[in-house]
């Protein structure tokens, strides 16, 4: 991506505003939170911030569970339910949480060596064509959120 961008800017070189290193959309605080039943899925969680310009989330992939789908809960009059989602819009400087009780990923399946581990890779796929690849703590059925890490690499 880097190198491309800088193609971009030796091709416009008037445009030098665009030539500095533009904050990037980046995504912390994943963790999963395991199903006490292993034939139901888990769910995952997480914090988009995003960058100097606006993205999409547009889906997560992991070679640690079976099947990954963005969800959204919702409460139909005292009810609660969820559907899939497709996309999520990050907005510049914004933030978008993944967080019990709202948006949410489910994992099927996830992999014992993984649940071993204590952790997974998750790939976040946006629509500037970026692949975000974040480790996600993964949690005990029925445990809290983990303490947000300090955000590294600034
Ligand atoms: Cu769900």
């Amino acid at each position: 991506m880097r190198a491309l961008a800088l193609l971009a800017c030796l091709a416009a070189p008037l445009a030098l505003s665009a030539c500095g290193d533009p904050a990037p959309t980046y995504i912390d605080q994943a963790w999963v939170r395991l199903s006490p039943n292993k034939d139901a899925p888990s769910a995952g969680y997480f914090v988009a911030h995003g960058g100097d310009s606006g993205t999409q989330l547009r889906g997560v992939l992991t070679d640690y569970a079976l099947k990954v789908e963005m969800h959204e809960s919702m409460d139909e009059g005292g009810k609660m339910s969820m559907k899939p989602i497709d996309s999520v819009d990050i907005p510049a400087q914004g933030q978008v949480a993944f967080a019990p009780g709202g948006k949410h990923l489910m994992l099927w399946g996830v992999n014992d060596t993984a649940i071993s581990r204590g952790k997974m890779t998750l790939t976040f796929l946006l629509a500037n064509g970026d692949r975000l690849l974040v480790d996600a703590v993964i949690q005990k059925p029925g445990a809290a959120a983990p303490k947000p890490q300090e955000h590294k690499g600034h």
